[in-house]
């Protein structure tokens, strides 16, 4: 029976700081190769963010194109759609180039008709499953494609069909990501056997208004502090190796833990800044964290004395010492009675309160334009800071940043740039 590996958010490149967790990405998309090789399968389908920019370090690109090389000599041919990471409004992605050299295939094959609607061509692979998708781009650039697509036409074609795409489904969209932009599962044509998704970095196989199978794996291993805690907390990491003949017939997980992960945690609720590093050199010196990556999250309100009272350099060089293979710290959800009092609020999310200072600002806004006033004002405000906030990428150019950033304001702001 046929079978193909759906996997998404490998974000090679990812930890640029970090060459040791840099090196663990590599290592997951190794074993997830190694394991789609020794599973037999077809192909494999990465529903975007294969790489963590659209150019990442090329010593990491170079070991990715190894893989896939190695790969492919066993028959196994690769099908990737852009994420809102490895894509640039402006400019070429390494994607572009590892199908220049044969090594993949984009599935997003689209032309705009004279009716202004888009066609999606389907790609057939040689074991007969036919794929087509749209790729996640940044900033809502996608949802006009799903507004213009010809879903019908895509509806109406025979055989076993994945639709591959990256962004978060409104149905589905996890709590803890209540902020992020999503569009709704009307958005994707009905009726494919199989929905292979990325961009939720949090695994999940549903079935919604006539989508059967709408599936997100998550990352193979992770991207940010986030990820790597949720790993540590007991979620696993990896993709789905799907077997298919007419239908679905079987859609299993496969773990890829290329490292053990422990996470330490203090809440320093109620405790003086004194108090609170006593308390940390007292986990550090009880765990045991070699060979292991190695996640301090500090939380809670001091009672008393300053967050910056904490020689946090200090802790982590007590657990250097001990030689874990990585360590990473969070204490951004720390605070102190005293700081807060200063400065005269109690501490509430910052995107919180970003949204509520737009919210009381909006009605000031004397716009002709009603996109820019009232609840829908206060949505483009909060994209266009998100935009702006958007930080350079790795090796990313001055000047390609400034344009892309432009871009991307202008386009929220629905003008048309000349460029
Ligand atoms: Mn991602």
């Amino acid at each position: 029976m046929p079978k193909f590996a759906h996997m998404s958010d490998i974000h090679i490149g990812a930890f640029g700081r970090n060459p040791e967790l840099k090196a663990l990405v590599l290592q997951a998309f190794d074993l997830a190769i190694d394991k789609c090789i020794d599973a037999g399968v077809d192909f494999v389908v990465i529903a975007g963010d294969t790489f963590d920019s659209n150019i990442p370090d090329l010593s990491s690109v170079r070991h990715a194109a190894a893989k896939i090389l190695k790969a492919k000599e066993q028959g196994i041919s690769f099908y990737v759609v852009y994420g809102s990471h490895d894509f640039s409004p402006n400019y070429s992605s390494i994607v572009d180039v590892l199908e220049g050299a044969g090594l993949l295939t984009k599935l997003e094959k689209v032309t705009r008709r004279e009716d202004g609607k888009l066609d999606l061509e389907f790609t057939t692979d040689d074991s007969g499953a036919k794929l087509c998708g749209i790729s996640g781009k940044k900033l809502g650039l996608d949802r006009l494609d799903y507004e213009l697509l010809d879903k019908e036409r895509l509806e109406k074609e025979e055989g076993f069909k994945i639709f591959v795409f990256h962004g978060a489904l409104e149905e589905y969209k996890p709590h803890d990501l209540s902020m992020m932009e999503a569009m709704s599962v009307d958005s994707l044509p009905k009726d494919f056997n199989y929905y292979a998704g990325g961009h939720i970095h949090q695994r999940s196989v549903n079935s919604l208004k006539g989508r059967r199978n709408l599936a997100y794996p998550g990352p193979l291993f992770g991207t940010d502090f986030r990820d790597l805690e949720s790993i540590a907390k007991g979620n696993e990491s990896g993709f789905y190796i799907v077997d298919f003949d007419k239908d679905v017939k079987r859609v299993e997980f496969v773990e890829v833990t290329p490292c053990r992960i422990l996470e330490l945690e203090l809440s320093a609720q109620g405790r003086t800044s004194s108090q609170t590093y006593a308390a940390l050199q007292d986990i550090v010196r009880r765990a045991t964290v070699e060979d292991q990556v190695v996640l301090l999250k500090v939380h809670g309100e001091l009672s008393q004395g300053k967050t910056s009272d904490i020689d946090f350099g200090s802790i982590r060089k007590q657990i250097q010492a001990k030689k874990p293979t990585s360590f990473l710290l969070s204490y951004s959800q720390l605070t102190s009675r005293e700081q807060s009092a200063q400065a005269g609020a109690k501490p509430i999310s910052q995107s919180l309160t970003e949204k509520e200072t737009f919210e009381q600002r909006i009605s000031t806004v004397a716009s002709p334009e009603p996109r820019l006033r009232g609840a829908s004002g206060v949505q483009v405000s909060l994209s266009l800071l998100k935009a702006l906030k958007d930080e350079r990428r790795e090796n990313e150019l001055k000047p390609d940043y400034q344009s892309r950033i432009e871009k991307a304001g202008a386009n929220i702001l629905g003008l048309e740039k000349n460029s």
